[in-house]
């Protein structure tokens, strides 16, 4: 007998795009998008809204981020991993853990995270994944009834490793009750398969963190990469990501 698996009786499918320039080869606009930046933009926003942030406007061009700030916004972010000049803070989760942003407002620009934010603008729904909230985040992908696109933002358009090691965990996860569409799932889980439980040791030649190394920044990576630190949802809602589980707290 051959093994060929019977017709599947999931519902719906979970893809994986791998760099942001992918994006177009996928049905966006009939999927869930989650947008992940392990390292560390969607890392730092789910520290922000588990530290009381009412909302985050994702903003493509420092420019634009100035704009929001003259109009009294705090603004955040980065370019290639440094603060930018004028802005209130870096891209470090250690900057958004601060009680006194409960209930601000932040307008963040990042290399490549607020920009794969951007990239599936269509979606049917966007929500921001890193391993500080990847259980609550899986368990309700679990329950909706939508095609699960992950979306890794990747460095400039390139593939990155830890992105894809996050995507194939949430494959990992989300294989109970979605159907894998296409190999790119595959290759992301078998990537995460091999590097679980030495994350670090697994991405100590990759670009992202040695440029981040040379910033001085090897307590950030190692934040970005323990599980279930901030059990938020950030999702969009008219222009900006507001975090779900709020009225729960
Ligand atoms: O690319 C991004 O969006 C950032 O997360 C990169 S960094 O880790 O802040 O350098």
């Amino acid at each position: 007998m051959l093994g060929f698996s019977p017709i599947s009786k999931k519902r719906k499918r979970v893809s994986v795009c791998l760099t942001p320039a992918m994006v177009d080869l996928f049905k966006v606009e009939e999927s869930i998008a989650v947008v992940i930046d392990v390292l560390r933009a969607t890392s730092s926003m789910c520290v922000a809204f588990d530290h009381g942030v009412e909302r985050i406007i994702p903003v493509e061009s420092i420019e634009d981020c100035m704009a929001y700030r003259q109009q009294g916004f705090l603004v955040g972010g980065e370019r290639n991993g440094e603060m930018v000049e004028g802005f209130d803070f870096g891209n470090s989760p250690f900057s958004y853990k601060n009680p006194a942003l409960k209930g601000k407002t932040i307008a963040m620009t990042t290399t490549n995270g607020t920009q794969a934010i951007h990239a599936v603008s269509h979606a049917k729904k966007i929500v921001v994944g890193s391993f500080a909230n990847i259980s609550v985040l899986t368990e309700w992908l679990g329950k909706q009834d939508e095609n699960i696109l992950l979306v890794c933002s990747g460095w400039k358009n390139r593939i990155n490793l830890e992105d894809t090691i996050f995507a194939g965990a949430m494959v990992k996860r989300l294989r109970q009750w979605y159907d894998l569409h296409e190999d790119s799932a595959l290759v992301a889980e078998t990537l995460f398969k091999a590097a679980n439980f030495r994350k670090r040791y697994f991405l100590k030649n990759s670009s992202h963190f040695q440029r981040l190394m040379h910033l001085n920044l090897q307590e950030d990576v190692k934040y970005c990469l323990r599980k279930d630190t901030h059990p938020v949802i950030p999702i969009m809602e008219n222009g900006s990501l507001v975090n779900l589980l709020a009225s729960r707290k």
